[in-house]
Formats: C-alpha cells, structure tokens, sequence
C-alpha cells in the first residue's frame, strides 16, 4: 500500500512522514518498565542512550516515565515529574531530533514542553486528563493519540469489542476532534490503535491486518509493536527474545501503512523499515 505523505508539525520543527518510515526510540526513565526498566533511571545514562538512538537512525525520541504495562499502578504526578524532566531538559538541546513525552497527565506534558519536548505521546487518546488538549494547542505541540481500551490498571481482564476496527477507529476521531476543538493545529496531530493496550492476541493481529483501515482518519499512524506480549504468545518467548518477532510485525505494519514505529531496537529495525520502505517505492 502506497502510503499518503504528511509534514507533522512539532513546535519549531517539521518531521516528514511517509516517504521514509519515521523511528521513534523509547527511552523509558522507569525502574519497572516491561522491557527496558531500570536500565536509564540515572540521567547521563538516559542522555547516552538518546544520543545513542540517534546515531542508530532514531527520528524521535520517546521519554516516559511510568511503566504503562498491563496491570501497572499510575506513578504520583511529582515522581513522573522528577523522572523526566531533567532528562528531556539534557537531551532536547543535544540531540538533532524532536523528543516526545509518553504521558497522559497535563502537568508532566506542559513540563517536558518547558523543558524542550515538541511531541505529547498521551496512551489515553487525550481521554484522561481534561486539560490536555488544551497544553498541546498552547505550546504548539504535535500528539499522539492513542487507543486504549480500559486502564493500564485494568485493560488486560477480558477485553471485548463487538466491531474492534470500528471502536478503535471512533475513539481515536473522537480524539482528534478534541485535539482540534482545542486549537491543534490539524497537521500537527497521529493517530495509534495502541498494541496491548486493552487487546487479546487475535485484536492485535487483526489491527495488523487491517491497520491500512485507518487512513480513513486522514492522519499518519504510528504503531507500538516492539517486544510485546503478543509477539511471545505466538512464539513462547521470554521479553528478551523478542527482536525477531519485532522485526517481523515492524515490516508487516509499514506495508500496510505505519508512518512512524516506537521500537526499543532502532539500529535493528532502522534497517528493516529502510529495506521495506525501497520496496513500497517501487509499488506502482
Ligand atoms: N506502548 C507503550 C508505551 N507507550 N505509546 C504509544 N503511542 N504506542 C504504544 O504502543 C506504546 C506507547 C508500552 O511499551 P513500553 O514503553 O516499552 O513499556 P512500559 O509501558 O512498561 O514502560
């Protein structure tokens, strides 16, 4: 599938999306994250990990500083706080990219965009806190919104959809309409049907399948596939062999139609989506 091209803006900056998949390294400054916790809780190690992922071909770089896992208990406002922002405050002047906040209180985003952020990756779809929309507008920042079904806390206990694509496709309009009600500028806004997030194995696999479905949204899309759960129920792997399986969704969801990937394993998965994206060029 022939991709449609987007120029997302980000505060002072613009990333082109579509003729080149865009890389977004997660950078997660959490002790309990599923894959990566513990690893970048000091600053300067975060700091080199983010230099790191760009000279691996990251495009973005993705700071969270809680652990959005299945079943995980939100962290308090002042520690997320402590966690991130000297962090993106050390990387936003030093790496050549936009860096983006995973978080979905507006407090942290309006924080991290003092501190240099230029993109808000909100996992609730902008759903949680009322005021979020309203910090992106101000700072005239580009988000991400994604689909959730539950809470972190809850997702995982026997999701169901009667028309999956359908729900996941009406709750992320219904997040971009409140991004745009609140002044954000229309070109500034991506959408995620969030892997995991509220979805038994045969959902995700379904949103591979079909994720070209949701161009109807008129937005690029971004996906979240890297090293999760799904990928080690269909081959009973442990979070630290799950690179293959990355691979494999990562070149599955950009034929049909991912612009950008969040992936822990940029160096990796940069080659992966270089080698699709010259086969999508070629595509009459
Ligand atoms: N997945 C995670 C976190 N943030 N953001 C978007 N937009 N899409 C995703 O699929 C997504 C996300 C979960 O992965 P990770 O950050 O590695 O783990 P944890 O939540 O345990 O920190």
């Amino acid at each position: 599938m022939k991709r449609p091209t987007f120029t997302l803006r980000c505060r002072d900056r613009e990333l082109e999306l579509g003729r080149r998949t865009a890389v977004m390294g997660v950078l997660n400054v959490t002790p309990d994250s599923f894959s990566d916790g513990g690893l970048y809780l000091e600053p300067s190690r975060a700091v080199d990990r983010a230099l790191e992922m760009v000279e691996e071909g990251a495009d973005v770089i993705d700071v969270g500083g809680e652990s959005t896992r299945p079943g995980a208990d939100p962290v308090p406002l002042e520690e997320e706080l402590r966690r991130v922002v000297p962090v993106i405050e050390a990387i936003a002047s030093r790496v050549p990219v936009p860096v983006s906040v995973d978080t979905y209180k507006a407090k942290v985003a309006k924080e991290a965009l003092e501190a240099g952020a230029s993109i808000v990756n909100d996992i609730s779809g902008l759903q949680f806190d009322p005021r979020m929309a309203e910090v992106v507008a101000r700072y005239g920042a580009a988000v991400v919104v994604m689909h959730i079904k539950g809470t972190p806390k809850t997702m995982q206990q026997d999701p169901r959809y009667d028309d999956l694509i359908g729900e996941i496709t009406q709750y992320l309009k219904d997040g971009v309409r409140r991004a745009e009600e609140a002044g954000v500028s229309p070109d500034a806004i991506v959408v995620d049907p969030g892997i995991g997030f509220g979805k038994r194995l045969e959902h995700n696999l379904t949103i591979f399948s079909r994720l070209e479905e949701l161009s109807s949204l008129g937005k690029p899309v971004l996906i979240g596939p890297s090293r999760k759960r799904f990928i080690g129920e269909i081959l009973g792997v442990e979070v630290g062999e799950r690179l293959f399986g990355t691979l494999a969704s990562v070149a599955a969801a950009v034929m049909r139609g991912a612009h950008i990937v969040r992936v822990h394993d940029v160096r990796p998965v940069r080659q992966v989506v270089d080698v699709v994206d010259a086969i999508l060029g070629v595509e009459a």
